[in-house]
């Protein structure tokens, strides 16, 4: 059945994206995020790219102003001034112009990079204009495979939950709780004055991950000492998978523009992590699952990231028929599609940020996955699931998986992008 949409949902969500534009990079959100994220920004640039295209190509090269000279790009680039956000570029403490966060977050430029320049009207063109986005791309992917994974093991290490973009899903439990909370910064945050504190993290996870942030200053953010250093170092299935994909990506860009040794480095790191795959696969939970890897444990619940390794191709077709199932499975429980963790999994929470809820971009990659591996049944349906849940919710941060409302932060980029380039798109 066609939904009843309102006909002017996608100049809706071309509004946002101007209005949270700032000149040359999107803010995720006005209020509540005044700065530009590092997987937000190409997420979002897809969605520019419908209407502007220039406008894509001008998120990317702002995004790379904030790269560290160890090749790291930042989780957060502080282009202008703003205090409508903690932790703010004082509480990093960072040594970078402009100035940036001390962490990264999941590997998604690449991909998104291909699909600029495939989408591109001239070719040759675009790909000349991507020629120092790929080169910058590779110095970042060189950073994830070796000084987060120094010793070769073909599982790179995230080591603050904000890294992973899941910020708060229960897969950082265990792992946090190894962490002594060293400060208080209770009356620091800004985030709920923006969202309902029922839909944030706690005041102790708060000052677990800030105590992160600290450890990471007091070594002077040097990228070698951080990894031997931090008291979390996780493998997260998102970031693994979603870099295997973007290495996927940036090697056939590389490879056209004829960068033969980078090209190289990209196809052997991807073979070293698409073997190490098998570590993080639970035949008895039907999963993947993230690794702690200061103590070798898997985590036991199973997020939205257990189906990304459909997205990066690395699930064998057994395992993408028992992902299948799992998927199936979690949805006998929801009326909307993809919680970001199982109702299953103890800790679960419908409301609270990332512990439940669905995000739209999430799904659009999930499907895609889905598709690549033939279940065209399960990407349509998230499809629409996400259709509806805008629909009638609007561009939120985030959604019940019960009942379909809208949570989080309001008007929000990568919302509105994933109505572009997917969900308000009528399938072929
Ligand atoms: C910390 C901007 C970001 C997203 C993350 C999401 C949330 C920040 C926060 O917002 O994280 O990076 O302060 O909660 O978890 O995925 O990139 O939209």
């Amino acid at each position: 059945m066609p939904l009843d949409l309102p006909a002017d949902r996608a100049e809706e969500a071309r509004a946002i994206l101007r209005a949270n534009d700032r000149g040359g990079y999107t803010v995720p959100s006005a209020r509540m995020y005044p700065f530009q994220w590092n997987w937000d920004s190409p997420l979002t640039a897809i969605g520019w790219a419908t209407f502007d295209p220039d406008r894509a190509w001008r998120e990317f090269e702002s995004l790379v102003t904030g790269q560290w000279a160890d090749g790291m790009i930042p989780h957060i680039v502080f282009h202008a001034d703003s205090d409508g956000y903690y932790p703010g570029p004082d509480a990093w403490g960072t040594d970078h112009a402009p100035r940036t966060s001390g962490i990264s977050q999941p590997p998604v430029a690449a991909t998104c990079l291909r699909r600029l320049v495939d989408g591109a009207a001239d070719r040759q063109a675009a790909l000349a204009r991507a020629r120092p986005l790929v080169v910058k791309l590779a110095a970042w992917h060189r950073w994830w495979h070796e000084t987060r994974d120094p010793a070769g093991s073909g599982l790179v290490a995230a080591l603050h939950p904000w890294e992973t973009g899941r910020d708060n899903s229960v897969e950082w439990d265990a792992p946090l709780a190894a962490v002594e909370p060293r400060v208080d910064v209770a009356a620091l945050r800004k985030d709920i004055l923006h969202a309902d504190p029922s839909e944030r993290p706690t005041h102790d996870y708060y000052n677990r991950v800030m105590t992160i942030v600290e450890l990471g200053k007091s070594v002077g953010w040097n990228g070698t000492a951080f990894f031997a250093r931090s008291p979390l170092r996780v493998c997260d299935l998102g970031i693994q998978c979603l870099l295997l994909r973007a290495d996927e990506d940036l090697g056939v860009l590389a490879r056209e523009l004829d960068l033969a040794p980078v090209a190289t480095q990209l196809a052997a790191w991807r073979a070293r992590s698409l073997e190490a795959m098998a570590r993080l696969w639970n035949p008895a939970s039907g999963a993947y699952h993230s690794l702690d890897l200061l103590t070798d444990r898997l985590a036991r619940s199973v997020s939205v990231a257990a189906f990304l390794p459909l997205y990066a191709g690395a699930a064998s077709r057994a395992q993408a028929d028992t992902l299948a199932a799992t998927w199936r499975q979690a949805m006998t429980a929801c009326r909307f599609g993809t919680p970001s963790t199982m109702p299953s999994i103890p800790g679960f929470d419908p409301r609270r940020y990332w512990r439940g809820p669905v995000w739209p971009f999430m799904n659009r990659l999930v499907a895609d996955g889905f598709a690549r591996y033939g279940f065209a049944d399960i990407a349509e349906r998230l499809r629409r699931d996400t259709r509806e849940l805008v629909a009638q919710g609007g561009f939120r941060e985030y959604f019940d998986p019960f009942t379909g409302a809208g949570l989080g932060g309001k008007d929000f980029s990568w919302t509105a992008a994933a109505w572009l380039v997917w969900a308000g798109v009528d399938a072929a």
